[in-house]
């Protein structure tokens, strides 16, 4: 009856009352009204993509009524919300996410497959949405899923980028960057909403108004405004339970062209003003570790943090009408240092717009923001020059400049004599040309500043963030990261998912402390085999793409060893690739050796300006092809670099991988999130005590996991001692001899000289300690091998799915909202 067809609209959670059959058919016919009304077309003409945008039109409109719901439960309950500021967040797809998440996964296979739809080819067309670079932004898209599946009253913000990260095509051997095109086709996710707009306004001057011996005041007289519009993302939790939003900001100029210029003949330039705007949220930067140091990057910033505040400040304003209130109904979180600029904006919109005195704002101001810490390596600090300040944020800087006149005085009593260290607190540093530090306005911001695992919060305490730590004790507190099981478990590995819901109870899908269970199963034959059946489907399914797609046949009975992240020095892809090339000669120097089968994988993207990572890609792809085709070799060692790496990549190797790389230089990796994605899935770790992977250790049992090398503390003495290797190089014939080779071109023959960058570094600059690590690691390799394919492997391979209940990001999101948000979680 309409009656009953109207409740199933608006109340989805009354679906699972229904026969599966009445489902499908209110699914499907849906589907096919969307393709006629929506796409405008006769079923008969109707294209795959066709039917994903109907698909996902379909089930968004599911996710409408869930999503008012939650945002009048919000409202009426005047509930705190948290604001999630990044510049990026690393989604993917989303039809699986909310399919899995909205409980309609099985009746809409069933109604697509019913219609004469293969269903995974209609979720391939969906393109991923890759608005990040890495690890943070997937982690700000874990928490929005997580968040949502709290049910936290939540919004994240950051910019619709019209291309996102670059697609990786590797010809010759080589990286090559071509743009990415995700709204090619559109987006069914996203609302477009023309009413939230907000001006944007840069440069211009001051102007000081003196109010008779008082406070003077100052009025900032910009002389560029553009507009943000925002674009909204429905985010769905678990069993639907809740829906947030992600609010992503577009630019556009304020007229869409000067038609004076326009009418006297100059087309393009009448439209320059629009090109200048957009191009702010054109481009995604792809750079990861280094802030690129580009104007247009501190364009971005400040565009996405103003209309973000200001959206902020509006929607505070009209649900309680008193901004000091503010920091007992919202919590602004900085994911890094890209959204800053917010601690100045929001001084100057409480100041300047609302009449806030500078004590009172600043109050506000650090209650309600606090700050996240992704890493320390130095040449990551975002730091901007003043002189760029000074000409597009001149208010900015101006309210800068005040904070840390009061800021240094506190250092100023606190340090006493010690000026060096009066010095390093400050906003701006002044040692060769000055420059505002991000980091430490943040942190001078914040109530609460985190690092991402124990370690690296005990590292900011120690060394970046030393002094301010001295200045402000117990700002700086420990989140360590954690992923979303929804994704990482059961949407990319339902089969395992299945297997899980047996033998620990279906509940294990909403409290994984029970996977805990599997621990007295970890020995049985049954189960064993069971797993390791799971294990080798999902390898099949990689193998298969990767004969597919590179012609290179992986025998889903060898190792899968897989290294897949970004590709930079510190996370040492290099050191991998040398312990194949020492592998490849040990077989070569015996060949009737008891040799343990692996598959060497490798996926990731390097910066497009980053030389030396780009030449590690060229030499993993380069000693593939020398290895790959040495008859001598067999099928004993296969090295396979999958192009194009990022979520739906990563959403079919992770449940077909065996052996995790986490192989950064000690005291670099801030957390890494990968490898909990990884163990997650049954692969054991092969890894340095940096980041997470000591917690993993600690939860997994050190009989369950490979560690080697040096530790942090060593990483810095031995660095002290210089850079040369020579000393381990003489000690280690098989480092000494991977080196010569490289150096005889051996893998380059085309072009001897090629390597010659990659075994000086081995050789004289080893700063990543390759060299120094060398034999550990592959003394540990040769550990791996001994233990592969037996029953103790598949024990700790199980417990290693028993284990990672903790780095769920619903942990970590509660002791966010707990420990900084202040905010209850049921
Ligand atoms: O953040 C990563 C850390 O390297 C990793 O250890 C951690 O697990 C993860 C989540 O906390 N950092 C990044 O991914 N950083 C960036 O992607 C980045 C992007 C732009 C920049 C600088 C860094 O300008």
């Amino acid at each position: 009856s309409p009656k009953r067809l109207r409740r199933l609209q608006e109340d989805a959670s009354a679906w699972p009352e229904l026969e599966d059959d009445d489902i499908v058919a209110e699914i499907k016919s849906a589907i096919l009204s969307k393709i006629v009304l929506v796409a405008g077309k006769d079923v008969k003409h109707a294209n795959i993509h066709d039917w994903y945008i109907a698909a996902a039109l379909t089930l968004r409109d599911r996710i409408v009524y869930q999503w008012f719901k939650s945002d009048r439960a919000t409202q009426n309950h005047g509930a705190k919300r948290v604001y999630y500021l990044s510049l990026e967040f690393l989604i993917g797809r989303l039809l699986t996410d909310a399919l899995t998440n909205m409980s309609l996964m099985r009746p809409f296979r069933m109604a697509i497959e019913d219609l004469g739809i293969d269903f995974d080819e209609l979720r391939d067309v969906e393109p991923d949405a890759a608005l990040g670079n890495g690890g943070l932004g997937r982690l700000a898209a874990c928490f929005m899923e997580s968040m949502a599946s709290l049910a936290i009253p939540a919004r994240g913000y950051g910019i619709r980028y019209e291309h996102g990260l670059f697609r990786q095509i590797v010809s010759d051997g080589w990286q090559e960057e071509f743009p990415e095109q995700w709204l090619l086709s559109g987006n069914p996710w996203e609302f477009e909403r023309g009413d939230v707009v907000f001006d944007i306004q840069f440069g211009g001057h001051l102007d000081r108004i003196e109010k008779h011996g008082q406070e003077s005041q100052t009025r900032w007289i910009p002389d560029e405004t553009i507009q943000a519009i925002a674009y909204d993302t429905p985010i769905v939790g678990w069993r639907g339970r809740h829906v947030n939003a992600l609010r992503l900001w577009s630019a556009r100029a304020v007229d869409p062209m000067r038609l004076d210029t326009f009418n006297s003949g100059d087309h393009l330039g009448a439209m320059s003003e629009m090109a200048r705007a957009q191009a702010i949220s054109k481009f995604l930067y792809p750079s990861d570790e280094t802030p690129a140091g580009r104007e247009l990057r501190l364009r971005q910033e400040y565009f996405f943090v103003s209309a973000s505040l200001q959206d902020i400040l509006n929607r505070h304003l009209y649900t309680d009408g008193d901004l000091r209130s503010l920091p007992s109904h919202a919590s602004i979180q900085l994911n890094d240092t890209h959204p800053s600029l917010a601690v100045p904006e929001l001084m100057r919109l409480l100041m300047d717009k609302y009449h806030i005195g500078w004590n009172d704002a600043l109050d506000i101001t650090t209650k309600t923001i606090s700050y996240t810490n992704h890493t320390l390596l130095p040449e990551a600090l975002e730091t901007w020059p003043v002189e760029l300040f000074e000409r597009m944020l001149p208010r900015h800087l101006d309210i800068i400049y005040r904070i840390n006149v009061n800021h240094l005085a506190a250092a100023e009593k606190h340090f006493a004599a010690d000026t060096r260290s009066q010095a390093s607190v400050s906003l701006i540093d002044e040692t060769g040309g000055r420059r505002v530090r991000m980091g430490h306005l943040a942190f001078v911001g914040s109530h609460r500043i985190n690092g991402v695992s124990a370690m690296h919060s005990e590292l900011m305490r120690e060394t970046v963030f030393s002094d301010l730590n001295s200045l402000y004790p117990d700002r700086i507190t420990n989140k360590t990261n954690g992923i979303t099981f929804r994704r990482w478990l059961h949407q990319c590995n339902p089969e395992l998912t299945s297997l899980l819901q047996d033998a620990c109870g279906a509940a294990v899908l909403d409290e994984p402390e029970r996977l805990r269970m599997l621990e007295r199963l970890s020995d049985d034959p049954a189960f064993q085999q069971r797993f390791r059946a799971i294990k080798r489907t999902n390898k099949t399914a990689l193998a298969q793409i990767i004969a597919r797609q590179f012609g290179i046949v992986a025998d889903p009975s060898a190792l899968f060893d897989v290294q897949i992240k970004r590709i930079h020095e510190y996370k040492r892809q290099l050191l991998n690739a040398v312990e194949i090339v020492a592998l490849y000669q040990a077989i070569l120097a015996d060949p009737q050796g008891n040799w343990t089968p692996r598959v060497k994988i490798f996926a990731g993207k390097a910066a497009a300006s980053y030389r030396q990572a780009k030449l590690i890609i060229k030499f993993i792809n380069d000693i593939g092809n020398v290895i790959n085709n040495d008859p001598r070799i067999r099928d004993l060692l296969k090295v396979v670099f999958i192009p194009n790496y990022n979520v739906s990549a990563a959403e079919v190797i992770v449940p077909a991988s065996d052996l995790s790389e986490q192989i950064s230089t000690a005291g670099m990796e801030a957390s890494g999130t990968g490898n909990m994605k990884l163990a997650l899935n049954g692969a054991i770790t092969i890894g340095t005590l940096d980041g997470a992977n000591i917690e993993i250790a600690e939860h997994v049992g050190e009989e369950n996991i490979y560690i080697f090398g040096m530790k942090a503390d060593e990483v810095v003495r031995r660095r002290a001692m210089g850079l040369d290797a020579t000393d381990v190089i003489a000690s280690s014939p098989k480092l000494a001899g991977v080196i010569e080779a490289i150096e005889r071109g051996v893998f380059s023959p085309d072009d001897v000289s090629r390597f010659v960058p990659i075994a000086h570094a081995l050789r004289f600059l080893d700063y990543y300690l390759v060299s120094a690590d060398f034999d550990d690691y592959y003394r540990t390799q040769r550990a791996v091998d001994t233990k592969w394919d037996s029953p103790e492997w598949t024990h700790s391979s199980i417990l290693n799915v028993a284990r990672m209940a903790w780095f769920s990001s619903d942990r970590t999101i509660r002791e966010y909202a707990e420990d900084i948000w202040n905010i209850p979680v049921a």
